[in-house]
């Protein structure tokens, strides 16, 4: 539990990473609630902007339910304090999650700031209302965003002030843009649902039928207004390569011979299914490869946990790989200068590149650690996957992050071939997008893993690849289960290919 002393109001504090006091339940159980109070309703609705929605938040109704108030500005703050948001003061965007705000700031003993919508024509003529320090960071709240424009509204008139503001935390993310248009503007947006989950628990539970969540989907997708253009520097176009299957990419002129390699690996073993073998014996982990390889087109190593490494292992594990056409990638995420990492790719004892065919590394050394890997890697036809997002709570690497290492995997092209990330984030159908987090039964662990289903990834998410590890490993058959994930994995493929094409 938190605790703020008096003395500690004003001065900056950083809100510890504390376990996640909600489960999945309590999100599903928030989401039918908003559901019988008719927050969320399902029709033809016609939005301020004159565009018909075939979805409607009105979560001011929730002001008459206080059980349900506390409910939602008690997540509000859990999700503040799962990112490790760091913040001074508190303020809601006007009016409906002004007295979540409130109830924040009461309960947690914060700091709160108004902001008026128009400013007095008497006395003080002032926009924000609070003790105001400025150089002091401010955390925004809000009910619903779309495009983002209130978040930014309303940190425009902060920062006037002299305050800063970094973060914003949302009750529902309705994913047209408006994260990513705040990403650009230095503002990190942390939602405690989105639209895709809220489909997912109503289509469960019965509420609604496919038909309106593929509408809903539809229209979220098509109504997206954040518009990437070369000058915001955003990554995300969608469309062009969701309907090229594998194959038809395998082809394409400026593909990677890496991605090539794996695009026609997928194809004929019909499997999009990476799977991560963490395990820390290595007899265990040759026993994995061989049972696994037929089901997967990759197997992902930690080779730096296993008790008993000899080099022996990995020239037994070059041979199931080629025994069962799949490709190896060892997850060193490198993350050091250039002249390091290509001592630790080369040498010491993994000699990782002599046996790893893929190898992945973090983008925040900037673009020395894939000059480094690349001098090492390219001359032996290797190819790297670059992180640029990580299915862990609280990553860092988002929004202009995100973008910044597509940009330096396209300024890499000759080695970088890929992403490790949540969704398909390049517009180049060349790169390979593989995501981990991915599991059917579970939907995180204690430790700050969050999962996605295959389908979740692969159809909605645009992603190539799914990386599954434990989702398999602790099933009581490994085979049976790497099975089920390879044809869940490729039946999203093929529904994705079906809806596009
Ligand atoms: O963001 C990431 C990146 C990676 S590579 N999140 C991840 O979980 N991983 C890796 O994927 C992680 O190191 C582990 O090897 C695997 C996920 O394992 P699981 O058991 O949670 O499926």
């Amino acid at each position: 539990m938190l605790i703020i002393k008096e003395e500690e109001i004003h001065s900056s504090f950083r809100l510890e990473c504390l376990k996640m006091e909600h489960s999945n339940v309590s999100f599903d159980s928030l989401i039918l609630k908003l559901h019988d109070v008719e927050a969320v309703k399902f029709g033809t609705f016609k939005l301020k902007s004159g565009i018909t929605s075939p979805i409607y938040f009105d979560l001011r109704v929730i002001v008459s339910y206080p059980s349900l108030m506390n409910e939602v500005s008690s997540l509000l703050f859990l999700r503040a304090k799962e990112a490790g948001v760091i913040f001074n003061s508190v303020c809601g965007v006007p009016y409906t999650a002004l007295p979540l705000a409130t109830i924040i700031c009461s309960q947690n003993n914060l700091p709160m700031l108004i902001r008026r919508k128009e400013a007095k024509d008497y006395g003080t003529g002032r926009m924000v209302e609070g003790t105001i320090h400025p150089g002091e960071t401010c955390l925004i709240v809000e009910d619903v965003v779309t495009s983002g424009s209130s978040v930014f509204e309303t940190a425009k008139v902060l920062e006037k002030e002299g305050l800063k503001v970094t973060d914003a935390i949302v009750l529902m993310d309705r994913e047209q843009g408006g994260r990513a248009k705040l990403a650009k503007d230095g503002i990190t947006l942390h939602s405690v649902i989105s639209i895709s989950k809220l489909l997912d628990v109503l289509l469960e539970n019965g509420r609604i039928d496919e038909d309106v969540a593929q509408g809903v989907r539809t229209f979220i997708q098509e109504n997206n207004t954040y518009k990437p253009t070369k000058e915001n520097g955003s990554p995300a176009a969608k469309k062009p390569c969701k309907g090229l299957s594998y194959e038809a990419r395998a082809q394409l002129p400026h593909v990677h011979p890496m991605a090539c390699q794996l695009l026609k690996l997928m194809a004929e073993k019909q499997s999009n299914l990476c799977a991560s073998a963490d395990v820390t014996d290595a007899k265990e982990l040759l026993e994995v490869a061989d049972a696994l390889g037929p089901h997967i087109c990759m197997l992902k190593t930690h080779v730096d946990i296993l008790h008993n490494f000899t080099p022996d292992v990995t020239s037994q594990l070059s041979k199931l790989a080629a025994k069962h056409s799949f490709l190896i990638f060892e997850d060193r995420k490198f993350a050091d200068i250039g002249n390091t990492v290509k001592h630790q790719y080369e040498g010491g004892l993994y000699q990782i590149a002599s046996w790893s065919n893929i190898i992945n590394a973090h983008a925040v050394p900037g673009s020395g650690v894939v000059k480094g890997l690349e001098a090492v890697g390219k001359p032996l036809g290797r190819g790297c996957l670059l992180i640029a997002e990580m299915s862990s709570q609280g990553s860092l690497a988002t929004g202009a992050y995100t973008q910044a290492v597509v940009k330096m995997a396209e300024d890499h092209a000759d080695f970088v071939f890929g992403f490790i990330c949540g969704s398909r984030i390049s517009s180049k159908p060349e790169f390979i997008n593989m995501t981990p987090g991915v599991h059917m039964q579970s939907a995180g662990d204690s430790l700050g893993q969050q999962y996605n289903s295959p389908e979740d990834v692969i159809l909605k998410k645009g992603s190539d690849v799914i990386i599954v590890g434990r989702g398999i490993l602790a099933a009581p058959d490994r085979v049976k289960a790497a099975d089920a994930y390879r044809k869940a994995g490729w039946e999203a493929y093929m529904r994705r290919l079906s809806l596009t094409n």
